[in-house]
């Protein structure tokens, strides 16, 4: 039988009891005032002199309200539209906040690398981190994945964010393409090590991470029944256990001393654990000595990540779409409900 991996440190995530629940809306708002026209301007002259006016006041104010009405239940529906569900839910966010803004900010100016992406995706973080990472110029624009601007179509026809144009004519997609793109590039330091076999090694390494840790993270966040979320627990833990063992016994990155390719595809979802399977799912911090722990410090602490990395409100926020499985969240809750690979 093969051996399980062996991990110190792993408690096997309990279902919170206390799950985060959306905060309220807010005080009121006042979305409308009405105006009496009757006897200023009813004549049509604006000279303050009354007029034959068509309805009482009364009729009048109806009028006006009822057209207020129809606009706040028309965006109450495209809201719901747009959230699947209860338009009182949070929604994903759509600009982003902390030090990621900061870093959208330097990087508004016209360059002939654009990232195109949005402030909460993971995938889209890959490709982010590599960029600071290697400093390479670029242009970030803040997209809405789904309602898929022509800008985006036209660089990946599936409307998935990241994606690159580089150049005036050529463009692609696919975070670890464009992760593999960057680092052929040869600009600034890189990702990958020189020897062949170990990067044949990280390459493999990046496989699991996207075959099992990235599907396994989504079973979790969506399930919706307690015995199968402490199933889907117990499986991301083993696959992350699986990682954890093929790391370099010191690290604290996954090949020794410095960040590279492995770190970076698995970055965006050790942020996540914290900031979203914790919360929703209970996930547990990792115990402090371990080599997992050491690991998550690094990259916590690893300027190109942070320099990416939004307020954990954000990542809240933009996730409780997923915690409550809402319909027509996304192509990949969509995947992972329907038990098909990532899109
Ligand atoms: N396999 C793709 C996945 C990209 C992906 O799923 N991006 C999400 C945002 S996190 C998206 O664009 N979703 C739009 C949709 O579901 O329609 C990659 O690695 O780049």
């Amino acid at each position: 039988m093969p051996s399980q991996p062996q991990l110190t440190g792993w408690g096997l995530p309990t279902v919170p009891q206390n799950a985060p629940m959306p905060q309220s809306a807010g005080p009121p708002r006042k979305f409308y005032t009405l105006q009496r026209v009757n006897g200023n301007g009813g004549n049509g002259k604006g000279d303050g002199i009354g007029g034959p006016h068509k309805h009482t006041l009364e009729e009048s104010d109806k009028v006006k309200k009822n057209s207020v009405d129809r606009w706040l239940i028309k965006q109450e529906k495209d809201k719901r539209k747009e959230q699947g569900g209860d338009s009182s839910k949070k929604s994903y966010h759509k600009k982003a906040t902390g030090n990621a803004l900061a870093t959208v900010k330097s990087h508004c100016k016209d360059d002939s690398l654009k990232l195109f992406g949005s402030c909460f995706c993971p995938f889209v973080q890959r490709a982010w981190i590599s960029l600071e990472f290697k400093k390479i110029p670029y242009q970030y624009i803040e997209v809405d994945p789904y309602k898929k601007p022509q800008s985006l179509i036209e660089i990946n026809p599936r409307g998935l964010v990241p994606a690159l144009r580089h150049g005036p004519t050529w463009s692609t997609y696919e975070s670890t393409v464009i992760m593999e793109y960057l680092e052929d590039l040869n600009t600034g330091p890189a990702l990958l090590p020189p020897d062949a076999q170990t990067r044949a090694t990280c390459r493999l390494w990046s496989d699991h991470i996207n075959r099992h840790i990235i599907p396994g993270f989504y079973r979790l966040l969506q399930a919706q029944d307690t015995n199968d979320q402490v199933n889907h627990a117990t499986e991301l833990r083993n696959e992350i256990g699986k990682l954890v063992d093929a790391a370099d016994p010191e690290g604290p990155f996954f090949l020794g001393r410095s960040m590279g390719f492995v770190d970076v595809q698995m970055a965006p979802w050790v942020l996540r654990l914290r900031r979203v399977l914790g919360p929703y799912r209970g996930w547990p911090e990792p115990e402090e000595g371990t080599r997992w722990a050491t690991w998550v410090d690094a990259i916590e602490q690893h300027p190109s990540v942070k320099s990416t990395t939004s307020d954990d409100a954000l990542y809240l926020d933009s996730y409780e779409r997923y915690a409550e499985n809402r319909p027509n969240t996304s192509q990949l809750a969509n995947a992972v409900n329907s038990g098909r690979g990532l899109p």
